[in-house]
């Protein structure tokens, strides 16, 4: 196993990572930004170096900083997180030129897989369904025209380099076609400097499903179930839970047979996931492959009762992995609601600033992976995630059960946070039943503002209602001391009232 491992990424992730660090023994070396000097990354690991400022062009996404400090600590393993340098083959090239062990696939594996044109070459060859449409990059609109009338309207253009919607347009008719091509191409262009497009066929209500996999150095490949992620709002996930509610052990096992297909083909090594689009009869259809640890992979890690990042590390170091396909078991359901210090009254604008408090929920079934805490700053620099509310239960109803009642407990103020939207969704029908699809939150959003205005306004619903006290409640109760709201004059002298401000100005920070 390593001595030490460089962590090159922030916040949670990079907390998550120290954490697996330290119950490997492995010593854990955090960089950080001027403005994540006394971030919770930092102050979790072993050692810590600054990389210059703020902006992550002039520090996270540095590979000769992040490679100097790793030489210059003496790490033998750089983990990348995700997100910043996690798909970027030069930081997986520039570790094997360091003689540094990159803890991930191959860069080679990385570009194979990681071009969406690419891999659904590889998909096609392996027999893995790929939705109808183009295998290449098309030349230019009139060709794409062409080529939609075979297919057959709606139709969606993709950027080959995409990612996160961007470059992305879905075409209902010919009329629409020219100035969709125009719109995703330069916005494919300025966001990646790569404006080629390709084309699938739109699938209306799909469930964006899928598979993480695992592969060792020594040809062994597993998959590890399933997550659903259809609940998502412009391209970013919400909410993610394991097991997807529509699956079947018949489907599980045809896609997650169809991902170690995809992911052998490309020779792939480490953690990945292998996206699938499915429909209302259960085809599913290969959209692309992660070539990183996600986000969510948690919900994962609570049905297996398996620490990926560990895996990762023992993969990376060369050892076999320590299970096959059928000694995996899934048990009991996971979700997690990706907590944003984000305004949802204002259109979920950032709420960047001091968390003045917090107080995280725990018990029964509970995992926060945070990366904050309270009197520190959330810097307005990157994603305002805060950090991930997990719950597990023995079923999906007690998982969402107790998520409904961790939400109640969270509580942080000083910055608005999204936590008043998983209310809101979780108390929602279609959500209980399981019956979402990829645009379901724009639509259940949009549904919530029509009400609204027809209600006239500001009206709050029961829940917001019945959150805004208990919020209130759970506040005044918990303030004390130097802290306490001003009790009415008239029991005060106004020396007294004089000498409590001065505590106040003088109380030290945490
Ligand atoms: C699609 C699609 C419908 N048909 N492809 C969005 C992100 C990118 N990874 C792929 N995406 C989609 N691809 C075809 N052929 C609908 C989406 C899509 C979507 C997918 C997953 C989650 C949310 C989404 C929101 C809008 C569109």
């Amino acid at each position: 196993m390593f001595k030490k491992v460089l962590i090159a990424n922030r916040g949670e992730i990079a907390v998550r990572i120290a954490r697996a660090c330290r119950e490997m023994g492995v010593r854990a070396v955090a960089v950080y930004s001027d403005v994540d000097r006394a971030s919770l990354h930092v102050r979790l690991a072993d050692e810590a170096y600054p990389i210059g400022p703020a902006p992550s062009r002039e520090s996270y996404l540095v590979i000769e900083k992040i490679l100097g400090v790793a030489r210059y600590a003496g790490c033998d393993a750089v983990h990348p997180g995700y997100g910043f340098l996690a798909e970027n083959p030069a930081l997986a090239r520039a570790c094997v030129g360091a003689g540094i062990t990159f803890i991930g696939p191959s860069a080679a594996a990385m570009e194979q897989l990681g071009s969406k044109t690419a891999a659904r070459h590889i998909a096609r060859d392996v027999g893995a369904p790929t939705v109808p449409g183009t295998l290449d990059p098309i030349d230019n609109a009139d060709e794409a025209a062409k080529i939609a009338r075979e297919i057959g309207f709606p139709v969606i253009l993709k950027a080959v380099a995409g990612g996160g919607g961007k470059g992305m347009r879905s075409v209902a008719s010919e009329g629409e076609l020219a100035s969709a091509w125009r719109d995703a191409a330069s916005e494919a262009q300025n966001a990646f400097g790569d404006a080629r497009l390709y084309m699938e066929k739109y699938l209306e209500r799909p469930r964006h499903i899928e598979i993480q996999v695992l592969a060792d150095h020594h040809g062994h490949f597993v998959y590890l179930g399933e997550r659903e992620c259809s609940v998502q709002r412009r391209h970013q996930k919400v909410i993610e839970e394991a097991p997807s509610p529509i699956m079947t052990p018949e489907l599980r096992k045809a896609m997650g047979e169809a991902a170690v297909k995809l992911a052998r083909a490309g020779n792939y090594t480490n953690a990945g996931t292998v996206e699938f689009l499915v429909d209302a009869q259960r085809n599913f259809y290969f959209l692309e492959m992660n070539t990183r640890l996600q986000v969510e992979h948690p919900v994962t890690e609570m049905v297996t009762s398996l620490d990926l990042v560990k895996l990762q590390m023992r993969i990376a170091a060369g050892e076999p992995l320590p299970f096959g396909q059928e000694e995996i078991a899934l048990r009991g359901h996971a979700v997690e609601c990706r907590i944003y210090a984000e305004d949802p009254d204002n259109n979920f604008f950032p709420s960047p600033g001091k968390i003045v408090d917090c107080r995280v929920p725990s018990g029964p079934g509970i995992r926060l992976d945070e990366g904050i805490y309270a009197g520190w700053t959330v810097p307005n620099e990157y994603d305002p995630m805060l950090g991930k509310l997990i719950a597990w239960g023995g079923d999906r109803q007690e998982a969402l059960a107790r998520m409904g009642r961790a939400l109640e407990e969270y509580y942080a103020s000083g910055i608005k946070t999204n936590v008043s939207l998983f209310r809101r969704i979780l108390s929602s029908s279609d959500f209980q039943r399981g019956a979402i699809y990829t645009r379901w939150l724009d639509d259940f959003l949009s549904a919530e503002t029509a009400a609204k205005s027809r209600d006239g306004g500001e009206e709050q619903t029961q829940a917001e209602q019945a959150a805004a006290i208990a919020a209130f409640l759970w506040h005044t109760s918990h303030r004390s001391g130097a802290n306490a709201p001003e009790t009415p004059a008239i029991t005060k002298s106004r020396w007294k009232t004089q000498s409590w401000r001065e505590q106040v100005k003088r109380e030290p920070q945490p």
